[in-house]
Parts: C-alpha cells; structure tokens; sequence
C-alpha cells in the first residue's frame, strides 16, 4: 500500500466527519488516528501544535498541518479537481458565497445551539437556544429556497465539499428530539433534503458510515 497523503484525526461523529467524507470524495489515501478525548488528547502539547484551541478535526498535510473544517475543504478541493467549482469558473462566485453563508450561518449557530453554555455562561443557555435555533431554521429555510430556485450543479450534479459539510450539519440537527426548536431534519428541507438523500448513497458516504459504525442513512435518519 502507498503512503497515505493525509492523516486525519477524528472522534466519531464529531466535524472530522465532515473532512472523512471530503477526504475519501478526493480518492487520495489517508490515514486516520482517533483522538483519545477521555484521557485528554485534545489539551496535549502534541495535539495543541497541531490545533492551537484543541478542537477536532485536524489533518496533517505535504503543506503542514491544518485545522478548521472549512479551511481544510477548500484546500482538499484546491488539491483535487472536481470538488467544487474551480477558480475562475462561472460557478465560483455563487460557490463561494453559499459556503460562506454556511461556515457563519449554519455551522456557527448551530455550534452555539449544542454547547450554549459556552456562549454567555449556564444562566443564559436557555435564551441562547431558543435565539439561536430561531436563526437556524430561518438560514436552513434561506438556503432551501436558493436550491429550490437554481439547483447548482455544485450541489445537485455530484457531491461537493459543501453537499458533505451541509449534509452533516443536517445530520446533527436531526438528532434533537421532536419538538426541540433546532431540530431540522431532511423533511424539513423540500430542495435540500432529496439531494441529501442521493448522496448518501454514494460510495464514498457508505465507506465513511462503515468506518464511522453508523447507519448508511446518514444523512436522512441518522439516529
Ligand atoms: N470551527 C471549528 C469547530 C471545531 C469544533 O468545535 N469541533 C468540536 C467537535 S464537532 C470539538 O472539537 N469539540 C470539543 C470541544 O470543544 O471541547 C471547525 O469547523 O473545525
């Protein structure tokens, strides 16, 4: 076997998801190292070096080690062709400003909603929920609709980097409870939601729910 081009370290179900999908889209090898939470790998001075906050995922690459997952998908489409619309493409802008629109407007929210606490202490994680999931379902419901109207081939001709991000952010929020106000699931999304259900049957997301030991709808029943 080749030496693996990348090395991913990951927790179950936790954004390394993300960049297992991206990362088996691109068709390069990489190795994977699950991070040991309980006995406090991710404040290790070892993993620190590779992510100054600690958090998951990081990735070791031939260009040095990286963290964030949105950075780290657009270096892995940077590096392998047909995970997003190239530069200069006349997709690019559109591209662009939808994945934007996700790092800030889904994905940040959406962190805020699982770990409120963090945001304005305990007292307050109630009213930050309640404020923050309000945000998710009317930024989901935005989204939805710009599919509805221009179904770009970024997202409906084949998977991309942000077919995989979006899809786990709906995975994650699909594992609330019915009737928690950010509970969004691929139902809710009439656009998003069938593009959603293609890709999850496609090789790369079967490879990863088996390596993830989740099952294969993981995007449109996830728990
Ligand atoms: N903006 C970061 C967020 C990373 C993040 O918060 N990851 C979570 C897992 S999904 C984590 O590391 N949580 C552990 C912790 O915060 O202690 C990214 O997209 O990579």
């Amino acid at each position: 076997m080749s030496r693996p081009v990348y090395t991913l370290y990951f927790s179950p179900d936790s954004a390394s998801f993300i960049v297992r999908l991206a990362l088996r889209l691109t068709g390069a090898e990489f190795a994977e190292r699950q991070i040991d939470r309980p006995a406090g790998e991710l404040d290790s001075p070892a993993y620190r070096a590779m992510h100054p906050l600690g958090k998951i995922p990081a990735i070791e690459t031939p260009d040095g080690p990286m963290f964030e997952t949105a950075a780290i998908l657009m270096y892995l489409a940077e590096r392998h062709a047909g995970l997003a619309p190239a530069q200069g493409s006349a997709e690019r802008a559109a591209f662009l400003k939808w994945y934007f629109y996700t790092v800030t407007n889904l994905h940040a929210p959406l962190m805020q909603v699982f770990y409120p606490e963090r945001v304005a202490g305990a007292e307050c994680a109630a009213a930050v929920v309640a404020h923050q999931a309000a945000k998710l379902q009317e930024h989901f419901a935005i989204l939805d609709q710009m599919v509805a109207r221009d179904a770009p081939d970024w997202l409906s001709a084949k998977p991309s980097i942000f077919s995989v991000y979006v899809g786990v952010l709906v995975r994650w929020l699909s594992g609330f409870p019915a009737g928690h106000p950010a509970r969004i699931t691929t139902a809710d999304l009439p656009a998003l939601g069938p593009i959603l259900a293609q890709l999850e049957t496609c090789p790369a997301a079967q490879d990863v729910a088996k390596a993830e030991g989740c099952a294969p709808t993981i995007f449109t029943a996830a728990y």
